[in-house]
């Protein structure tokens, strides 16, 4: 398999797929295009008409869509392991995913994904404040019913923690304060060796963004 990324610093969608690949181990080859540069949508277009990342090849498929390509991995390389096992687990993992996956456009746009900076602070408005509690409303949920079953947010690392990943970066480097119970969680993916990984790769890149430099 090979996937095309953005930069790890900045591209909270590449991470998705890439955390899913990590975390089970599968082996896959990365290539990674800068965004924001004069070439970008030319050279993704190589890959996807769709012309975003990230984009799986795996033989002759090509799958784009971060969602589309943890489903396509779950299904085809995991026998549905990236999922809960438990139908009423799945129904709600699935819910939530796509509730991250077609929301939160303020959180995207006032926060957006910065692994390597720390300690911005950002004024966060009404909408902001909304978002970032439903996220948070969220995780306590999921955190609260799944406890038993391991530290992910259905017991389990699942797609729903691949989703939500990102945030974990966003919240971190813009200092938001959240409950003992989110912390906990965030403090587990943020921990965890993929996470690191990504982390280290993203610290290493040269590339800045200027857009994606907010707070102060
Ligand atoms: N819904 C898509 C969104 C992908 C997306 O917006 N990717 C951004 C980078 S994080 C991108 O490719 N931007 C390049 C551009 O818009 O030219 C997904 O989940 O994969």
């Amino acid at each position: 398999m090979l996937l095309v990324m953005g930069n790890k610093n900045y591209s909270s969608w590449s991470l998705r797929p890439w955390l899913l690949l990590e975390h089970f181990g599968l082996a896959f080859n990365e290539v990674i295009i800068p965004l924001y540069q004069a070439d970008s949508a030319e050279q993704i277009r190589r890959y996807s008409p769709a012309a975003k990342v990230p984009v799986l090849i795996d033989k002759d498929r090509h799958i784009w869509d971060s969602l589309a390509i943890c489903e396509y991995v779950s299904e085809h390389y995991l026998s549905g392991r990236a999922w809960p096992a438990d139908i009423t687990a799945r129904a709600h993992a699935r819910s939530v995913s796509a509730e991250m996956h077609s929301g939160f456009a303020t959180l995207r746009q006032l926060m957006p994904m910065n692994c390597r900076a720390t300690g911005r602070h950002i004024v966060l408005s009404a909408a902001l404040e909304q978002d970032i509690q439903r996220i948070t409303a969220i995780w306590t949920d999921c955190r609260e019913r799944y406890a038993s079953q391991g530290p992910w947010l259905f017991g389990e690392f699942s797609i729903a923690d691949c989703m939500f990943a990102p945030v974990v970066w966003r919240f971190a480097t813009y200092s938001v304060s959240v409950t003992p119970i989110c912390q906990t969680y965030m403090t587990t993916m943020q921990n965890s060796q993929c996470m690191q990984k990504w982390l280290s790769d993203a610290m290493q890149e040269k590339w800045l963004i200027a857009e994606s430099k907010v707070g102060n």
